[in-house]
């Protein structure tokens, strides 16, 4: 047949006839099991979410599993936070695994080229960590449950600015990752449109470890506070070094920053440090409580941001599926397209048409250790 919509495969050839169900919502009965693949960085920089990402996902598809009518089976590939990795993973699950829908991959700089590969064959794809500008652009097949740095800046600054008084920042970024460039270009936009200066501009690379040159400057620029577009791996050193320099104002940061690990690892270095995100323990959204209980029971700790995105994701695709009664690529695209007001952990979620999400960002500081929401 025809294919529309910029899709290589031809969706006769693909449509799998036992993931045609019968029945619909609640009621709905699919034969087969749907299978779904999931990417993630489970070793690596990028593991400390990975982990966790891992961990909400498959909670949340043994609820679901438990629920009956519609089962869903898990093929598990581990990127190791490598581009080359990612993609075949990505390979592999779309040709060898037949997959009906990838969630992840965890980081944007490996999403770029998957989320492309997955277009071309006309597999629908759902990022939980993917907060880079363009995502959704990509194409139709192409979704994510995460809210964009944009968003989350654009609340997280002005929250920073009111709470602490800014008039001025200096801005420090890792220019080799596109997460961390891209949040950067959404920092500078967002500093700009507020009115908050920027007096210090430096950068570094992924895996740098010695950051004391560039702050030495930024000290010399006296700053209000430091903006840091960084992953955690060279966040660490990076805030440890400022604050054995005596550069000791706050601190406000990307995605990455709403991780624990981080949190851990910096110790007293992570007080102040300001961060707008998806979720918080304290969100009133629909059953966080029990979310957080089962996750708790289940893995002997507390879930994160991480974990919530990768629980609400299994939710999102099961709504898709159970819409259509189809576990099959092109009716899961469809459905997930259509998703609108569905209460999540997150809070009330829909995608628009272009695949990009839309919900409540929140933003936190880090107090005696645990993230605390902050009042804009
Ligand atoms: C991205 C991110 C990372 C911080 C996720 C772990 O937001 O790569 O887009």
């Amino acid at each position: 047949g025809c294919v529309e919509d910029g899709a290589a495969d031809d969706e006769e050839a693909t449509a799998v006839e036992g993931l045609a169900g019968e029945g619909s919502g609640e009621e709905c009965t699919i034969e087969e099991p749907v299978p779904v693949g999931v990417v993630f960085s489970l070793t690596g920089g990028a593991a400390f979410a990975g982990e966790y990402q891992r961990e909400g996902l498959e909670l949340a598809f043994e609820e679901i599993n438990g629920k009956g009518g519609v089962e869903y089976e898990l093929v598990l590939e581990d990127d190791a936070t490598e581009l080359e990795d990612s993609i075949a993973a990505f390979e592999k699950l779309i040709e060898r695994d037949e997959v009906s829908i990838i969630v992840g991959p965890t980081l944007s700089d490996m999403a770029f080229s998957t989320f492309e590969d997955a277009q071309q064959a006309g597999v629908p794809v759902l990022g939980i960590s993917t907060t880079a500008k363009g995502i959704p652009d990509i194409g139709d097949y192409v979704f994510r449950n995460s809210i964009p740095e944009e968003v989350a800046l654009a609340q997280s600054l002005p929250a920073a600015r009111d709470a602490l008084g800014l008039e001025n920042v200096a801005v420090m970024h890792d220019n080799e990752d596109e997460f961390t460039s891209s949040a950067y270009t959404t920092m500078t936009e967002v500093l700009d449109e507020e009115g908050i200066e920027i007096v210090g501009d430096e950068t570094f690379q992924t895996a740098d470890t010695e950051f004391r040159s560039q702050l030495t400057k930024i000290r010399e620029d006296d700053p209000d506070a430091l903006v840091l577009s960084a992953l955690p791996a060279a966040t660490v050193p990076l805030v440890q070094q400022a604050r054995e320099l005596g550069l000791d104002v706050p601190i406000v940061g990307g995605n990455a920053f709403n991780s624990p690990v981080m949190i851990d690892n910096l110790e007293d270095a992570a007080e102040g440090l300001i961060v707008g995100g998806a979720w918080s323990d304290a969100l009133d959204s629909p059953g966080n409580a029990e979310f957080i209980e089962s996750y708790t029971d289940t893995y002997d700790r507390a879930p994160d941001q991480f974990a919530a995105q990768a629980y609400t994701a299994a939710h999102m695709i099961d709504a898709a599926v159970r819409a259509g009664c189809d576990g099959n690529r092109e009716a899961i695209k469809t459905n997930l397209g259509q998703l609108s007001e569905l209460d999540t952990v997150l809070g009330t979620l829909s995608l628009d048409e272009n695949g990009e999400v839309h919900h409540e960002p929140v933003v936190q500081i880090v107090e005696d250790g645990e993230f605390t929401l902050l009042d804009g």
